[in-house]
C-alpha cells in the first residue's frame, strides 16, 4: 500500500479510502495504492471492495501535473481495466466532485452510489485532451451516445440526479461516503448481485457521428479536443471489441496529448489559479467590505453594482441628478432580472438585492460608511481628480478609494487626495458583471493591505484578478493598443479590415479587431488618438482612415454603422463599402503604394506586435509574470484559451522566430517594431516566458 490509500477491511468487504488532498488527484501513489489494495483484498478472500475519497472529494480527475512527463505504471488506463476485472465485487461511493479519471475509476466499478451534492463530469475536453482511461468507451454504455457525447464534447458537471436518470450511477443517498458505501455494498452481497462490469455490456447505438464532428468542430472555433472525443466515442460504437474501442481512444488520446492546444490549455488551467496568489501578500490581511460605493451609474457603473449586489455586498451609488440616479437603478435592476430568469438568483435575492441592499444617492455624503468606492466617470483627470477630492472629503478613514479607469495614471488620481496609500485602481471590463477580468492596479504609495483588499474583493465578485503596474493603459489596453495599430498598418499598406478580421477569427478569436472596435465604439478609439495625438513622437507612423470614418459619424454597432454596416434584427454586419475609399484615400494621401497580404503574414504580424508589447509589459514589471499578461488576454480580450495566451503562443512557436520576424520588420518601421529587451535576453540566453513564470513559483 502507499500512503495515499489507506486500506481497511469490514468483515469480508475490503475499503479503499485515498487520502491524497487537496482533491485526490490520481498521481502515481494514488494508483499503486488503489492496485495494491485490489490485490490485497482478492488475495485476502474479500467478497467486496468500496473505494471512496477522504476530505472534500471523490478522485478530481488524474494528476495533471504529470502530464508531458514519461507516465509511470500503472498508468489510470491499466488501473480501470484491472478494477473492472476484479474477481470481487466493486463498489465506488462519490462525493465532491468526481471527475475525469475520477469519473473513470468509478466507471469501472461494478457499482455506483452518489451523495446529492456529488458532481460528476468528463471535463478532459477543457484541458485539451479527451478522457483516456476508458471514459469514452464506459459513459456511453451506460448513459447512450447522445447524452455521453454531450457529456464528454461539452466537458460539462452534471450532479447526482442527473447521473442517476442517465444511468451513470446507481443510487443517490445522503450520507458519508463510507457509511452509505458499505451499506450499499453489504446490500448487493447479501442479495448476491453479480460483478457487473461495464465492458460486458452491449455497444451503443451508433449515430450520425461524420454530421456530429463536423458540428462540435464548428462549434470549438479550431479546438480540437471536443471534435476528437467524437471519435473515440465512436469508436465504442463500431469498434469490434470493447479492447478495439479501448486501443482506438488511446490513440486519439495521445494525438490530443501531444498538441500544443494541450500544452495551452494546462497553461491556462494552472495560470488561472497561479495569477492571483501574490507572495508579498501572503501575510497581508485585507480591510473588512461589507459595502462598497460606485461613483457613476452608466453601463460600467452600473455593471460593477451588479457584480457587487450578487457577490452580496451592499451598494450605495452616486450619480449627479435624481433622474441619472434612476436611470441606473433601471440599468441595474435590468442587469439583475438578467440573473434571475437565467435562475441565478432567487425573487427574494432580487428583490433584497434592488431594495435594501442597493441607495441610489446624488450627494457624496451618503459614501460615509461606505468600506470602498469604486469611481467610474468620464475619462478624464480633471474630472477624476475632482472626484476623488470629493471622496477624500467624504469617506471615513480606512475605506479605499479606487478608480476604474482605463488608462489614466493613478498615482496623479491619488495625489489630489489627503490619502494616496488607500488609493488603488479596480479597472473592470465592460459588461463589468459577466467579464471575468479585474486589473487590479498598484500605484507608487498603494499600501499592501489595499492591494491585498482588492484581490479579496475581486474574488468574492468571482472575478480573476491581475495584478498591474500603472502605466497608459494598464497590461490589457496597453497591449492592446500594439496589436490594434499593427492592423490598422497592415490596412495601409494593402490588407483589407475584413481579410484581418477573417484571419483573427480563424486563429480562435470570437471577433476580429475590426469587429470588436465597431462593437465598443469607433469614438473610443478616436478620443484617445485625439487626445494622444499632442504627445504623439514624429516618427510614428499615423492612420486616418479610422478618423475618416468617425468624422462622418460612423461610430460602429450603435450608429448602424462603423467598419460594418449592420441592419436591424440581423446578426453581424457586412462591409461597409464607404471604408474602402477612405482607405484609398488614407494611401493617397501619406502616398502609399498598398500590397497583398497573405494571411500567414497577417497572422504573424498581428501577433508578434502583441507579443513584443507584451514583453515590454513583463519587462518594466508592468505584469509581474507573463503568466499575468496571458490571463490578462485570456479574461479580458477574448485570446483563445486553447492557445494559453500570447506568451505562452510565444513559446511554442519559438521566441527566436519571433524575434527575427520583429527585426526583419523594423527593418520597415523602426519606431513602431522595437524589439522588447526582455525578448532579446531570453533568445540570447536560450530561454522562454515560461522559464520566468516557473522562477516566480
Ligand atoms: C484526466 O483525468 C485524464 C484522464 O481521463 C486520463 C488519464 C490517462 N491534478 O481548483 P482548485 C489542484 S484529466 C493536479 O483551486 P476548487 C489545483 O491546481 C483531469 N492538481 O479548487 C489547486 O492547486 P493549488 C480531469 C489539481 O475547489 C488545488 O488542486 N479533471 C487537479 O476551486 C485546488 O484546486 C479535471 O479536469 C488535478 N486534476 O475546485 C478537474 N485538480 O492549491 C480539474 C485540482 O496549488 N480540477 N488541482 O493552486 C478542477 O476542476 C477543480 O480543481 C475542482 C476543485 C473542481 C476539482
Amino acid at each position: 500500500m502507499t500512503h495515499a490509500i489507506h486500506y481497511e477491511r469490514v468483515d469480508d468487504i475490503a475499503i479503499l479510502k485515498a487520502q491524497n488532498p487537496p482533491v485526490n488527484a490520481l498521481g502515481i501513489d494514488v494508483r499503486l495504492g488503489l492496485l495494491a489494495g485490489i490485490e490485497r483484498a482478492e488475495a485476502e478472500g474479500a467478497r467486496a471492495v468500496l473505494i471512496y475519497g477522504d476530505g472534500r472529494t471523490f478522485f478530481a480527475g488524474a494528476d495533471i501535473r504529470e502530464f508531458g512527463k514519461p507516465m509511470k505504471d500503472p498508468g489510470l488506463p491499466d488501473l480501470c481495466n484491472r478494477i473492472e476485472s476484479a474477481d470481487l465485487i466493486v463498489v465506488s461511493a462519490l462525493h465532491g466532485t468526481a471527475l475525469g479519471g475520477g469519473l473513470e475509476v468509478a466507471l469501472s466499478s461494478h457499482y455506483r452510489i452518489a451523495v446529492p451534492s456529488a458532481k460528476m463530469g468528463l471535463p478532459e475536453v477543457h484541458l485539451g485532451i479527451l478522457p483516456g482511461a476508458g471514459g469514452t468507451q464506459r459513459l456511453p454504455r451506460v448513459a447512450g451516445t447522445e447524452a455521453a457525447l454531450d457529456m464528454i464534447t461539452s466537458g460539462r458537471h452534471f450532479g447526482a440526479a442527473e447521473a442517476l436518470e442517465k444511468g451513470v450511477i446507481d443510487r443517490v443517498q445522503e450520507g458519508e461516503p463510507r457509511e452509505i458505501g458499505l451499506a450499499y455494498a453489504r446490500e448487493l452481497l447479501d442479495q448476491g448481485a453479480p460483478r457487473r462490469p461495464v465492458c460486458d455490456m452491449p455497444a451503443p447505438a451508433a449515430v450520425d457521428f461524420d454530421a456530429v464532428y463536423e458540428k462540435t468542430l464548428a462549434k470549438g472555433r479550431g479546438q480540437l479536443s471536443p471534435a476528437t472525443a467524437v471519435r473515440a466515442v465512436q469508436a465504442a460504437c463500431e469498434a469490434a471489441s470493447f479492447l478495439e474501442g479501448l486501443r482506438r481512444e488511446r490513440e486519439l488520446f495521445t494525438e490530443l496529448m501531444e498538441s500544443d492546444q494541450r500544452q495551452g490549455l494546462i497553461h491556462a488551467f494552472f495560470s488561472e489559479r497561479a495569477v492571483s496568489k501574490l507572495p508579498e501578500l501572503a501575510d497581508v490581511t485585507p480591510r473588512d467590505v461589507a459595502s462598497v460605493g460606485v461613483i457613476g451609474g452608466g453601463t460600467m457603473g452600473a455593471g460593477i453594482a451588479t457584480a457587487a449586489l450578487l457577490a452580496g455586498v451592499s451598494v450605495v451609488l452616486i450619480e449627479r441628478d435624481a433622474s441619472a440616479a434612476e436611470a441606473a437603478g433601471q440599468r441595474i435592476s435590468g442587469n439583475l432580472s438578467g440573473a434571475l430568469k437565467r435562475g441565478k438568483i432567487s425573487q427574494d435575492q432580487f428583490d433584497t438585492m434592488t431594495g435594501d441592499a442597493l441607495e441610489l444617492a446624488t450627494e457624496y455624503g451618503a459614501l460615509e460608511q461606505v468600506d470602498l468606492v469604486i469611481e467610474a466617470v468620464f475619462e478624464d483627470m480633471d474630472v477624476k481628480r475632482e472626484v476623488f477630492k470629493a471622496l477624500d472629503a467624504n469617506c471615513k478613514p480606512g475605506a479605499i478609494l479606487a478608480s476604474n479607469t482605463s488608462y489614466l495614471d493613478i498615482n496623479e488620481i491619488a495625489a489630489a487626495t489627503s490619502r494616496p496609500r488607500d488609493v488603488i485602481g479596480l479597472h473592470f471590463f465592460s459588461p463589468a458583471h459577466v467579464m471575468k477580468l479585474l486589473e487590479v492596479v498598484v500605484a507608487d504609495q498603494t499600501d499592501p493591505d489595499v492591494v491585498a483588499t482588492g484581490f479579496a474583493l475581486g474574488k468574492r465578485l468571482r472575478k480573476i484578478s491581475v495584478r498591474s503596474g500603472v502605466c497608459d493603459g494598464f497590461i490589457g489596453n496597453r497591449i492592446m493598443n500594439a496589436y490594434r495599430k499593427a492592423a490598422d498598418y497592415m490596412v495601409l499598406d494593402g490588407a483589407s479590415p475584413y481579410q484581418i478580421d477573417r484571419v483573427m477569427t480563424g486563429f480562435g478569436f470570437a471577433m476580429g479587431p475590426f469587429a470588436v472596435g465597431d462593437l465598443a465604439g469607433l469614438d473610443i478609439g478616436w478620443a484617445a488618438r485625439k487626445r494622444r495625438a499632442p504627445h504623439r513622437d514624429p516618427r510614428e507612423r499615423v492612420v486616418h482612415f479610422a478618423d475618416m470614418l468617425c468624422e462622418g459619424g460612423d461610430f460602429g454597432q450603435k450608429t448602424g454603422k462603423g467598419f460594418y454596416v449592420y441592419e436591424a434584427g440581423k446578426r453581424g454586419g457586412t462591409p461597409n463599402p464607404d471604408v474602402e475609399k477612405y482607405i484609398a484615400q488614407d494611401q493617397a494621401d501619406q502616398g502609399v503604394s498598398p500590397r497583398e497580404f497573405s494571411d500567414a503574414e497577417i497572422l504573424r504580424r498581428y501577433m508578434c506586435a502583441m507579443v513584443n508589447e507584451a514583453a515590454k509589459v513583463v519587462g518594466e514589471g508592468i505584469a509581474r509574470r507573463p503568466l499575468d499578461v496571458d490571463m490578462v488576454l485570456l479574461f479580458g480580450y477574448g485570446f483563445p484559451r486553447y492557445h494559453g495566451g500570447p506568451l505562452k503562443w510565444a513559446d511554442l512557436q519559438g521566441l527566436a522566430g519571433i524575434l527575427e520576424d520583429i527585426e526583419t520588420y523594423a527593418k520597415e518601421d523602426p519606431y513602431f517594431w522595437q524589439p522588447a529587451p526582455l525578448l532579446q535576453t531570453l533568445v540570447a540566453e536560450g530561454r522562454c516566458f515560461d522559464d520566468l513564470n516557473k522562477a516566480e513559483k
